[in-house]
């Protein structure tokens, strides 16, 4: 009674439920390594230039980037709020809110170089160079 047909009608239905839970098992871990690297919540990764304020400064303090980028600040200090301030002739170009958390966008459009700092704690000083 050995036969091979009927040996492989008992294993076909077995390994399409193996293949079936192995999909399902990296589905989850798919899904765990998505949550695990966004831990911004607020936003979806950037893909431009990113400055980071945290730890009472920006980061990079300067940052070089080509006309017609956008900036993204990533406010991120443990609850502390900063802002983005232009200063000299920046002024009238960078003014984001105060914020403890989340991003801050703007697209440079205009070669030059941007000072800015923030109105709580005029010691953060950030410069973007446009080319
Ligand atoms: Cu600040």
């Amino acid at each position: 009674m050995h036969n091979g047909r009927t040996s492989t009608i008992h294993t076909h239905p077995r390994r399409t439920r193996i293949q079936a839970s192995a999909g399902a098992v990296a589905l989850t871990f798919a899904a765990l390594a998505g949550c695990s690297s966004d831990e911004d919540p607020s936003a979806a990764a950037p893909t431009g230039p990113v400055v980071e304020v945290s730890g009472m400064a920006y980061s990079p303090a300067t940052l070089t980037i080509d006309a017609g980028e956008t900036v993204t600040w990533e406010f991120d200090d443990r609850g502390i709020a900063h802002d983005v301030v232009g200063t000299g002739n920046a002024a009238t170009e960078l003014r984001s809110t105060l914020m403890s958390t989340g991003t801050f966008t703007h697209t440079f459009t205009d070669p030059g170089t941007y000072d800015y700092t923030c109105s709580l704690h005029p010691d953060m000083h950030g410069t973007i160079v446009v080319r």
